[in-house]
């Protein structure tokens, strides 16, 4: 919602640039839909602190790199060692090292310095050994011959022309499924029917031909993307439209992205009716959410579900972090999301997080736009995983992974509650579990039949100890959430160090 000029007939049009103004000014709190700043509240009262903590228990972040020059950041990528580069609006491409391995960035080279770049310059993708960048109607292919972490060589790849004068989107952030390289091309105006068939699309640029072509329709401007590890489907989200007549807030959108397919824009913003020949977002997002940066979390250092979705959302003056969990129904083998203010990780006025990119340790950098880098990561690195869609009828294995040589023991709750309860367990150690909920089930036996969860037992040598939940095949729980926490304790087993974040696991029909 907050790519491109804004139209509002208080405020002259302007040149196209990422930032609308009016998301950072007072302006954008009244704009606000009740449904974002519902998302503050569900993190606080998950987190049962104040509302004043932007993080969720459980989570961490810290500053990993501020930029003297303020940024402004608009993406991230990491080369074949690892070595994260960050993109400023104006084309600058700096590598941000850690060498000393303390989660503070320490060695600083600038790779590009943003010669003849088309502002904006919103994306990077390190593939095929070079840095891929992304400014307006070009990809721009930058190679370093030398080793010196400089780049040498240059090859402008024009993808589009831009219109005369103003511009709406453009060619967003770079993603690859290691072939080839994507983008999101975003529509030339806020939502009129488009006049460019290279618009408000999905591209696919070869690396051999360097020819683009069109992989889908009807995404008015999808700004990042990623490929699922395993399948190879195409998640992206999309941001919907300001200004249409009667429609003014329609909701952000994740996609489940299919070559040939037409994901609605210019007719339709969110679900569209039936029999519309359009696809239908795999998850709708909150008005204004203003999805951005998303990467798939592996799930080797954060707790959720294995090769979920985790997104930035950029708008509305409240910016954060989310989980979003994706399972591939075992019956249709297609893919199932939501969106829940459960999974959320960081919410906070002001923040605005544009990329994401796989930290060491299993965490994420998060590039704030006002030139700042993130990590976040889980406080102590005891974390639940859960390895397989949750559906009725199914046994669902889980993991809890932590620190080698502690142990853990795990605790579940069923429950009707929209968030459960917390309990101390320790001073400051919150199990959150519901306890005056009708339904409640707490694992105090080994294997009781439906939570064949950990109980107080030593990790294995590689950390991991695995679980099960049987969920019965009964189709009046499709809907219940069941909630699972785990808490980690030293050797002995008897001193309890840290818990996992509380993650919900959703009881979905069998799909
Ligand atoms: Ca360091
Ligand atoms: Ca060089
Ligand atoms: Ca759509
Ligand atoms: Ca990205």
């Amino acid at each position: 919602m907050i790519f491109g000029f804004y139209l509002g007939n208080d405020l002259p049009a302007r040149p196209a640039g990422l930032i609308d103004s009016t998301a950072l000014s007072s302006r954008r709190p009244t704009m606000m839909k009740s449904s974002r700043l519902l998302l503050g509240v569900g993190a606080c009262l998950l987190s049962g602190l104040a509302c004043a903590q932007p993080v969720t228990p459980g989570y961490q972040r810290t500053t990993f790199y501020s930029d003297p020059s303020g940024g402004p950041f608009t993406s991230l990528t990491r080369d074949g060692q690892g070595r994260l580069y960050v993109l400023s609006l104006s084309g600058v491409i700096k590598v941000v090292e850690d060498q000393n391995a303390d989660h503070v960035a320490d060695v600083v080279t600038t790779f590009f310095p943003g010669t003849a770049v088309n502002l904006d310059a919103l994306g990077i993708l390190w593939f095929q050994n070079a840095i891929w960048l992304s400014h307006r109607g070009v990809i721009t292919r930058l190679e370093d011959t030398n080793n010196d972490l400089v780049a040498d060589t240059r090859q402008d790849i024009p993808v589009f022309t831009p219109a005369s004068g103003f511009d709406f989107h453009q060619n967003n952030d770079l993603f690859t499924d290691g072939t080839a390289i994507f983008f999101g091309l975003g529509s030339s105006t806020d939502h009129d029917p488009e006049v460019d068939p290279l618009r408000a699309t999905l591209q696919r640029l070869d690396p051999v031909t360097l020819t683009i072509s069109t992989v889908a329709t009807g995404l008015r401007n999808s700004f990042d993307g990623v490929f699922h590890p395993v399948t190879g489907d195409i998640f992206m989200g999309d941001n919907g439209p300001n200004f249409v007549p009667g429609n003014f807030d329609p909701p952000d959108e994740v996609n489940w992205v299919r070559p040939g397919r037409n994901y609605g824009h210019w007719n339709y913003w969110g679900t569209p009716p039936p029999a519309s020949g359009t696809e239908s977002p795999l998850v709708l997002l909150p008005t204004h959410a203003a999805p951005t940066g998303v990467v798939i979390n592996d799930g080797t250092g954060f707790s959720g579900y294995r090769n979920e979705l985790v997104m930035a959302t950029f708008g509305g003056g409240v910016g954060g972090i989310v989980r979003l969990p994706l399972v591939y129904g075992n019956i249709s083998n297609s893919p199932l999301g939501w969106y829940d203010a459960s999974n959320i990780v960081v919410v906070e006025a002001g923040y605005l997080p544009i990329d994401l990119e796989p930290a060491p340790e299993g965490g994420f950098y998060v590039a704030h736009y006002p030139g700042r880098i993130d990590e976040i990561r889980e406080l102590h690195r005891f974390h639940f995983l859960i390895d397989a869609v949750s559906s009725i009828g199914t046994t669902v294995p889980v993991t809890v992974r932590g620190l080698p040589g502690s142990g853990i023991q795990a605790f579940a709750a069923a429950t009707l509650a929209r968030l459960p309860v917390p309990l101390l367990l320790g001073p400051n150690l919150p199990i959150f579990l519901d306890f005056f909920d009708p339904i409640f089930i707490l694992s105090t036996t080994p294997a009781n039949g439906v939570f064949a969860l950990p109980q107080p037992a030593p990790l294995g040598p590689n950390g991991d100890v695995a679980g099960s939940v049987s969920i019965p095949l009964a189709p009046a729980l499709i809907g219940l959430t069941l909630w699972f926490q785990a808490a980690g304790f030293d050797a002995t087993l008897t001193t309890p160090l840290a818990t996992t974040p509380p993650i919900q696991m959703a009881i979905l029909p069998n799909f």
